[in-house]
């Protein structure tokens, strides 16, 4: 097994970031790993399904969620990241500084960042950091979200934290358009057909689309139905993507369904 704290390296297969969300209401696991050692068995499954990270969340980002206090994040996360940091590397997905500062001392060695404002403290901290694009906050970036030209809005977002990170001493940073998060379907199809606009910046590149709605919306379009796939019926859409991420120049993809990611990623990585 790779030491925790070493870096993915950018030859050979890209490398799966296992999802483990300690919460009551996650689109997708939310309410099955509450509970601290059914988390850790969880999390235990995906290094042995071939995840080389395992990230780690104690709020819930999908649209319209409502935001949870450091303190209980904090309470959902410390358990698991420290039951698990000796085992793999271990991403804090948090948009709060105190959560990720106690994960970080738990041994979290990841700041996975949807507020992309993190960096300064990955730097002081001395972790990798993910700067994740979001259009507005989770509570209300479905409502209407809109762009010029989405992969260059995107891509010289996500350039401009990942320089401002480095000149603060981050060593390891990750860009991530943020699949999702403030975006329609078009807009994630298209940033999913430019990432390599992403890609040719030299920032490394993380994709996170695994069980999203727009999978959801595809899948259903595709049997005639009106309603999107619930989030346990959209692995092949996940695998998909994952595929075209890892051919495209993706080191890192977020995934639940790890099995079959590290699979695509050995057939493309
Ligand atoms: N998406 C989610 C959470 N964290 N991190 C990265 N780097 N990229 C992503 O696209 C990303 C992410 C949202 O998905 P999930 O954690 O499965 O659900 P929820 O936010 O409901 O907990």
């Amino acid at each position: 097994m790779a030491h925790p704290s070493a870096v993915v390296p950018v030859d050979g297969p890209g490398a799966v970031m296992g999802v483990l969300n300690v919460t009551p209401d996650s689109f997708s696991d939310g309410g099955r790993y509450l509970d601290p050692e059914a988390a850790i068995a969880h999390g235990l499954r995906l290094i042995d399904e071939g995840a080389q990270i395992i990230d780690v969340g104690g709020e819930s980002t999908r649209p319209g969620a409502e935001p949870v206090g450091p303190d209980e994040e904090i309470r959902r996360v410390q358990p698991v990241v420290a039951g698990l940091a000796g085992n793999v590397r271990v991403s804090i997905d948090t948009r709060h500084a105190e959560v990720a500062r106690a994960a970080v001392a738990g041994g979290a060695t990841i700041i996975n960042d949807v507020s992309a404002d993190l960096g300064a403290l990955a730097a002081e901290l001395g972790v990798g950091w993910v700067a994740i694009h979001m259009l507005g906050d989770p509570r209300t970036m479905q409502d209407h979200p809109v762009y010029e030209d989405v992969v260059t809005e995107v891509r010289d977002f996500l350039v401009e934290r990942a320089e401002r990170a480095s000149e603060a001493g981050a060593s390891e940073v990750w860009i991530d358009p943020g699949i999702g998060f403030g975006k329609t379907m078009r807009h994630n199809l298209e940033l999913l057909l430019g990432l390599e606009a992403l890609v040719d910046t030299g920032w490394p590149v993380l994709v996170g689309a695994s069980r999203k709605r727009f999978l959801g919306e595809l899948a259903a379009a595709s049997d005639g139905s009106d309603a999107p796939t619930p989030p346990d019926d959209r692995r092949e859409g996940s695998i998909a993507v994952a595929t075209w991420a890892f051919r495209c120049g993706a080191r890192i993809v977020r995934a639940h369904d790890v099995r079959s990611t590290v699979q695509a990623a050995q057939v493309v990585g």
